[in-house]
């Protein structure tokens, strides 16, 4: 079964960008570029090795003719691919150049936590002018990585691929391998963003007409709009940031680029995709090719087929596909599908595919408002053609069916920031993403994701803690259990080695893509000893996930909503285990 075959500087990538290519090279680092088959060293500036140093400037970067300035690593955007092997050590010299702190977050690696590189968190961040040295022990493998966690750098270019070989070898086979980094740019700042949301949470939302249209193309009546505006719901909960502002990029090029891959028809193609976006969930398909799974956030799962992914945000996945002769379309619709990242696939350079259209924009369910309980319950039908209608109907008929009632969610603070609290949230595991329910062919759910082998350090958490993803999508105001991080909230506390159930329930009608640093955890999905792991998880609208981990990292973790912009309007905590190493408390 393990079998190390994949000769990396053989097969990652080509140094010569194809058709047309040229003339952006210079701008990214080789791992980025469009691949080919003919040329043998590719990806040879891949940063390997115990020694490794960063540097962190302000770029000019140039997207569809338009010059903006991005936040860089060793002058790339995305930054240069570091590639490790699991039982090395590691040590990162990370300079900054910029005129403001910054920092770098390794996502998803398993690091002391003083290296984990969250400013006010782990360590004060870095000063403009110095070097921080991380340094660690490097204790798993799998597809990784890292971005700025200082002001919105993350959202202006501050990412890049980590790549870690196991120690015994690939446990599937490919004869190539292609890293596919998605992510959105925009030439406004993260900041400029945030104001304008916090002035006009659907200043980005160009698509709430088509919204109110879809799906009989018929337009809302003007009562109906009335309801909705009453139930204080805005069709714009589906993306807050849309493609009104954002390009979005695969390997740092725009749709019109077209980053090819290239393969040998027949060969296997393990595919490293990583969602780095700032804000972005993306539907990820490549029509004509079936999607083997092999990995997901870095862990191998049992490999499973499908034909769509729902990639959150600071997701990864790893998929084998075998395609034949022929150009296909990579192809990466935003969820809201106000647009999408585009590459190619081909045996040779300067062949495309044709490009889907963009679906219809997704309609929230009953599910998404968390009434997903409510779902064949007896004498609800009415209520139900009602929602399907958009209109508020049965949504005032019980006190328990109020979406703002405080005894469907204790422990929920009933702040200004808080505009909703789902009456029936319910697990949503085995569900398709927002808008893949009608989708004819298959759709990865997290209850396909299934640890290749029994694993044997699964036990029974002793411990249940309850996080409520709250919000005010009127004021953009994001939060864990109505409070924002800035309310001086109380961290969450772990004993050390304790086993411990998260529940994370959405009382919102947005899909939040939780992260929690220095851990994989053991996503609870009804696969038994089987769990898989993973460090990010879509908390999908009106339901509920759960995940169990031994506290056995000890520190202070960062704990956050991975859009962007949701973890700097407060949606953020801190998980503390203690004691430390050493007894301190
Ligand atoms: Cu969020």
């Amino acid at each position: 079964m393990l079998n190390p075959t994949l000769h990396r500087r053989a097969l990652l990538g080509g140094a010569l960008a194809a058709g047309g290519g040229a003339a952006i090279s210079a701008l990214f680092p080789q791992w980025a570029r469009a691949q080919t088959a003919h040329l043998p060293a590719g990806g040879a500036d891949a940063l390997t090795g115990e020694e490794i140093a960063l540097s962190i400037a302000r770029t000019p970067f140039t997207l569809g003719g338009r010059t903006g300035s991005a936040t860089t690593v060793n002058g790339t955007l995305p930054g240069p691919l570091i590639r490790l092997r699991e039982g090395q050590d590691v040590r990162l010299s990370v300079t900054n150049h910029l005129d403001v702190d910054s920092s770098i977050h390794w996502h998803g690696l398993l690091v002391p936590f003083q290296m984990d590189g969250v400013p006010g968190v782990t360590f004060p961040g870095i000063r403009p002018n110095e070097t921080f040295r991380y340094g660690f022990p490097i204790r798993q493998s799998g597809t990784y990585w890292y971005h700025s966690h200082s002001g919105g750098q993350e959202g202006t270019g501050l990412i890049g691929p980590i790549v870690i070989d196991p120690a015994a070898g690939e446990r599937v086979h490919a004869d190539r391998e292609m890293i596919v980094m998605l992510s959105d740019w925009s030439f406004m700042t993260p900041m400029e963003i945030l104001r304008k949301l916090k002035a006009q949470p659907d200043y980005f939302n160009y698509q709430q007409q088509a919204w109110f249209e879809a799906p009989s193309g018929k337009p809302m009546s003007v009562a109906d709009k009335l309801k909705w505006g009453r139930m204080r719901m805005s069709p714009s909960d589906i993306a807050d940031v849309t493609g009104a502002t954002y390009t979005y990029l695969v390997n740092g090029q725009g749709p019109d680029a077209n980053w090819t891959g290239l393969f040998r028809p027949g060969e296997r193609v393990r595919l490293r995709v990583i969602n780095s976006s700032a804000m972005t969930i993306f539907n990820l398909r490549i029509p004509g090719l079936p999607l083997t799974v092999v990995a997901a956030d870095g862990s191998d799962v049992k490999p499973v087929e499908t034909d769509e992914i729902q990639i959150g945000v600071a997701e990864t996945y790893d998929l084998i596909v075998t395609p034949d002769d022929r150009a296909y379309t990579l192809f990466a619709e935003s969820v809201d599908r106000s647009g999408y990242a585009r590459g190619t696939l081909a045996p040779r350079a300067g062949m495309t595919a044709p490009i889907p259209p963009l679906r219809k924009p997704p309609l929230l369910t009953m599910k998404d408002m968390g009434m997903g309980g409510m779902a064949g319950m007896a004498g609800m039908s009415g209520m139900d053609h009602a929602m399907n209608h958009g209109a508020d109907g049965g949504m005032k008929m019980h006190g328990s069916m109020s979406m703002r009632d405080p005894a469907n969610a204790p422990g929920v603070a009933l702040t200004p920031g808080v505009d909703m609290i789902a009456p029936m949230p319910v697990d949503r595991t085995g569900d398709r993403g927002l808008g893949l329910d009608g989708v004819k062919h298959r759709v990865l759910v997290y209850t396909d994701l299934e640890a290749p082998e029994p694993r044997h350090d699964i036990s029974p958490p002793t411990r249940e803690i309850v996080v409520h993803l709250t919000g005010n999508m009127e004021r953009y105001m994001w939060s864990f259990d109505g409070r924002r991080f800035s309310e001086i909230v109380e961290p969450i506390r772990l004993a050390r080695d304790e086993r411990v159930r998260f529940k994370l329930v959405n009382e919102t009608m947005m899909t939040h893509p939780i992260h929690l640093h220095g851990f994989l955890f053991d996503l609870v999905n009804g696969k038994g000893d089987r769990l898989p792991k993973k460090h990010t998880v879509n908390v999908l609208p009106g339901g509920f996930v759960a995940f169990d981990l031994t506290a056995d990292e000890p520190g202070d973790w960062a704990f956050h909503c991975h859009l962007l912009l949701h973890m700097m309007s407060g949606m953020f905590n801190v998980v503390t285990v203690r004691p430390l190493d050493g007894g301190a408390a």
